[in-house]
């Protein structure tokens, strides 16, 4: 995925040897159809200069800095946030380190050290609401000014629509809430996926419902909301139809919330491997079961509409 595209954890003086840069910069988080327009338009401008694409983004979340008391809940880890800026064909992405220092650093600054001197830019492309810098003083006024004085030109790209609303992560955050898992990813242009590592449940699901499933330890900050959905599990390079539960189990009285999939179409061992759970549909929510058996037969019914759809789906 990460084809040839240069990578930089932090971009000091001197490491970047580009001439012609176009460049953008934002939180990226969810890399969304809205990131993707503005990741798009560097691209081809990129190529009809003749430079280099490159996006910037932060590590941690400028937010998580500044106001770390505030809930937002992420829906990239930092690592599929590299991994999906990268698959979108850039030649670099510059993943600086968010300190107190660099959020109080001036815009004029902080376009003079980064953009003229470190990148060479020659356009910058920026979504239309882009403010920046310390207190986010800087907006497009400013870099059009400093474009001018510095001899890059701005690009801005407008909101992307899609069912009707601007995309943005707080949207998709919401509708993961609310367990609308196939509009969300309409808006993200691909399932939401968690990341998570297998790791051992209570036995249960295999012994007692003949339907095993591997337990994840999630490493992204946003679960959709508790219930049943058909997922795609990609395991390395394949990708597996499946069928998951976030909830407590409620018919076991289990206290915390647990993220489990089963795999439609392969048995094995799976703990200590990380898995991708791409959240394609929700079937259902999790109830209580009265007994064991009506549990594991809804279980069964569950499973063969997640083949369903999943199949409709890719067809
Ligand atoms: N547990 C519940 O208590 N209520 C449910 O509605 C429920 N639905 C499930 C649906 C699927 C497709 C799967 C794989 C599991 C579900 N479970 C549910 C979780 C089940 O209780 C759990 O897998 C076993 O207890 C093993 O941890
Ligand atoms: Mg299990």
């Amino acid at each position: 995925m990460t084809n040839g595209v240069k990578i930089f954890h932090d971009l000091p003086p001197g490491v970047a040897s580009f001439s012609r840069t176009v460049v953008t910069i934002g939180n990226f988080d969810g890399v969304h159809l809205g990131h993707r327009a503005i990741l798009g338009r560097v691209l081809k401008r990129a190529r009809e200069l003749g430079g280099e694409a490159v996006a910037i983004t932060f590590d941690p979340h400028p937010l998580k800095v500044l106001r770390p008391e505030m809930s937002l809940p992420l829906l990239t880890t930092c690592d599929q946030k590299l991994g999906l800026l990268a698959g979108c064909g850039l030649d670099a992405v510059v993943l600086l380190p968010f300190t107190r220092e660099l959020a109080s650093l001036p815009p004029r600054d902080f376009v003079t050290q980064y953009f003229c001197q470190r990148l060479q830019v020659r356009e910058v492309v920026v979504g239309h609401d882009y403010r920046f810098g310390r207190g986010r003083e800087g907006d497009i006024d400013l870099l059009q000014e400093m474009g001018a004085q510095c001899g890059f030109t701005v690009q801005v790209v407008w909101a992307v629509e899609a069912d009707g609303a601007v995309v943005s992560s707080s949207l998709i955050r919401a509708l993961l809430r609310l367990g609308k898992v196939a509009e969300a990813a309409r808006l993200l242009g691909r399932p939401y996926g968690v990341v998570g590592r297998v790791v051992r449940g209570k036995g249960r699901g295999g012994k007692l419902l003949g339907v095993p499933t591997a337990n994840l330890c999630p490493a992204n900050e946003l679960l959709p909301a508790s219930g049943i959905y058909a997922v795609r599990v990609r395991r390395g390079a394949k990708t597996l139809p499946g069928v998951a539960n976030i909830g407590t189990c409620p018919t076991f009285d289990n206290q915390e919330l647990s993220l489990e999939v089963h795999l439609l179409e392969f048995s094995g061992e799976l703990y200590g491997e990380n898995l991708e759970v791409q959240f394609v549909s929700r079937l259902r929510e999790e109830r209580r079961f009265a007994s064991i058996e009506t549990l594991a037969a809804q279980i069964h019914a569950d499973i063969e509409q997640a083949r369903k759809t999943l199949a409709a789906e890719s067809a």
